[in-house]
């Protein structure tokens, strides 16, 4: 490439078909190191990970340590203060949970920022798309809408959400669409959350050292911690960008690195915050910024988003996706990215150096985020366009100046995206009769065995894609309706199955449903703060009625097969605080045979929550969650019409017609 710094001899090759299914990254790879590239998946394998914190045996609490336990002979010894090997993990996992959750929520809060400043008119160029929706949830938070300005009702609102964060006694207000036994469980364990702030930083003051060392006390402030991300600070986060920028209806739109072309001016924004990418749409259909691309020898302006930034407009308004996270380096050795806009989260500093090479530049954009040897152009909600459209000027110029070889990878791939909540409500019932009731229906008469949350992110630990692929197939094939949000939904869009013809790979019960309603059986929703949108998804179907009392009734299962980020361990013990049985593959930051491993895989259940489950094999994985979905089933009573629809399928078989 004409870089000292990317020497060919310094990239020791990979074994690319051992990394990633996804072919235009392993396409991408092989020319990364033909061209001396470095990515996360050669610093992966040069890089083993380190058994210990693996597993979560050391502390470094204090400088009296830090202190490392043995996985091997857990009890074997203690910490220096005499602190367990269950305190150590429980407090090394609540941390997680910690960090996890005030992503989230400062994600969620800044939206609510945005929110008050568009109410009260300070920012022009965001406005309320979705009146609706707003008066649909300041409703059901009490708060009255009859013959009220849209203006009142979302100053009551905000103020109303507000308290997710900053509330310091009482319980946040979106526990008002929590089913009344679940919230009796919270309730009775101490752990409805108050204020997301309060939460984490009581979280934090117990994890200091000598402070809370009993492993099941801190489980449940983690819990709540956790509770108060899902049911808080990313609830507020989909509620709020739903309002102001629509709530997602089903869309046709194409992902994979062949949505990126030659001819045009090709911006990728990746991250988070749905406002930088709103605000970058409007930039990229400015007639003037389309006349400089023009001017400057291109076709156009190409808009792509990455990660979970790029899953929400996705979702909301059908722009192209390039890949999931583990695909953020590859697609830079393209060489046709002409600027990529970050903002938080997920962002590998990585993508610096890779960038470079190509004479691509990567801009920061959020003040929580800078990054060495990234320019930084300040978005300003008062102001965006400032910030997006210097961006896609920088990518004009970056366009006129191309002097790198460019290859994109040729693939493509179709699918239907944005099933929020609402439009699963409006799908299954229809539009008069709106309701959940047939989709309970179905899962009681068996057709739907029950319903799968798959997401999470891609990690170099593992390869790329695979295992949410293999997962979801499996889950399918078994009837299992499948919900998705995140980087497993891009996994799975670029695998085909986000089509209503992916119904072909679905048991007869769920492909008759899909094939009926016209859905894909794999339904993506968003991003990952759009997890909370499977929450009230799980919510609706204890209300509607037939599927018990609680979350942890319902036939239900979730799993983050390819993890990496503490958001991720958050979100899975928000579901599990909720009741659901939740799988995460990879690794389980945890010790087995210990106390605080045996609380998280078992005895949260027994005290009416869900329950963690680990392994990295997709098939187990499937099977796992299948077998607990059936243990639902049958408590519920409705494992006898299931039993019938199998013998229907193997009648069928016998005959040779299945
Ligand atoms: Fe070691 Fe205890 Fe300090 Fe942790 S808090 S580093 S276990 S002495
Ligand atoms: S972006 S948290 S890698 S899903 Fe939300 Fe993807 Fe995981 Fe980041």
């Amino acid at each position: 490439m004409g870089n000292e710094k990317h020497d060919k001899e310094s990239v020791k090759g990979i074994n690319i078909a051992d990394v990633t299914i996804c072919e235009a990254t392993a396409q991408m790879l092989k020319k990364a190191e033909k061209d001396g590239v470095e990515t996360a998946f050669h610093r992966a394998d040069s890089m083993k990970a380190c058994p210990i914190g693996a597993d979560s045996a050391c502390c470094k609490h204090c400088a009296m340590g830090p202190c490392r336990l043995s996985s091997k002979d857990p009890y074997g010894k203690v910490g220096v203060c005499g602190a367990t090997i269950d305190t150590i993990q429980a407090r090394n996992f609540s941390r997680m949970v910690a960090s996890g959750a005030a992503a989230h929520t400062d994600h969620g809060m800044s939206m609510l920022d945005l929110f008050r400043e568009v109410v009260n008119d300070e920012i022009e160029d965001y406005k309320i798309k979705d009146p609706m929706k707003l008066e649909q949830v300041a409703a059901e938070l009490g708060i009255e809408v009859q013959g009220r300005s849209v203006k009142d009702i979302a100053i009551d609102l905000y103020h109303e959400l507000e308290r997710t964060y900053v509330q310091i006694e009482g319980e946040i207000p979106f526990v008002k669409r929590v089913p009344e036994k679940t919230l009796e469980t919270w309730r009775k364990h101490g752990i409805v959350p108050r204020g997301a702030m309060r939460e984490i930083m009581e979280l934090m003051h117990r994890t200091h050292m000598g402070v809370d060392q009993h492993y099941e006390n801190l489980t449940n402030q983690c819990s709540r911690t956790a509770l108060a991300d899902g049911w808080g600070g990313s609830m507020v986060a989909t509620e709020i960008s739903d309002i102001l920028f629509g709530t997602p209806t089903p869309i046709k739109a194409d992902v994979n690195m062949g949505c990126l072309d030659e001819k045009q001016v090709n911006i990728i924004i990746h991250g988070h915050e749905p406002n930088l990418f709103e605000s970058m749409i409007a930039s990229v259909n400015d007639p003037e910024l389309i006349k400089e691309a023009k001017d400057a020898g291109a076709e156009g302006i190409n808009l792509l988003g990455m990660c979970c930034s790029g899953a929400e407009v996705l979702s909301r308004h059908g722009i192209p996706h390039a890949g999931n996270f583990m695909s953020t380096e590859a697609v830079l050795v393209t060489g046709a990215v002409d600027a990529m806009g970050v903002d938080v989260q997920c962002i590998k500093q990585g993508l610096v150096k890779v960038a470079e090479c190509y004479g691509t530049k990567v801009f920061t954009t959020n003040p929580r985020c800078r990054i060495e040897g990234a320019e930084h152009i300040a978005f300003e909600e008062r102001y965006p366009r400032n910030c997006t459209d210097a961006i896609v000027r920088m990518g004009i110029i970056r366009y006129k100046h191309r002097d790198k070889p460019i290859e994109i990878p040729r693939i493509k791939n179709a699918g239907i995206h944005g099933f929020s909540h609402e439009y699963i409500n409006y799908m299954l019932g229809g539009v008069f009769r709106g309701s959940y009731t047939p989709l309970n229906e179905n899962i009681i008469n068996g057709r739907i065995r029950g319903v799968a949350g798959v997401v999470g992110c891609t990690n170099p630990r593992v390869r790329q894609d695979w295992v949410h692929v293999e997962l979801v197939k499996e889950l399918i094939r078994n009837d299992v309706l499948v919900v998705q949000t995140g980087c497993s939904q891009i996994a799975l869009a670029k695998a085909g199955l986000c089509t209503p013809e992916a119904a072909i790979l679905a048991g007869n019960g769920l492909a008759e449903v899909c094939e009926t309603v016209g859905m894909p059986p794999v339904l993506g929703l968003g991003s990952c703060v759009d997890n909370s949108r499977i929450l009230i998804a799980c919510s609706e179907m204890v209300k509607t009625g037939g599927l018990g009392h609680s979350i942890a009734d319902l036939p239900v299962a979730g799993a983050a097969p390819e993890w990496m980020s503490e958001k991720a361990i958050s979100i899975g013990q928000y579901f599990v605080a909720s009741g659901v049985f939740t799988v995460f593959g990879v690794t389980f930051p945890i010790v087995e045979n210990t106390k605080f491993h045996k609380l998280l895989f078992e005895g949260l259940e027994q005290l009416g929550l869900g329950k963690w489950g680990f392994t990295a094999d997709p098939y187990q994985m499937a099977k796992m969650m299948i077998e607990h979905i059936d243990k639902k089933r049958k408590a519920l009573g409705i494992d006898k019409t299931r039993e019938r629809v199998l013998m229907d399928m193997a009648a069928r078989q016998k005959l040779g017609m299945a």
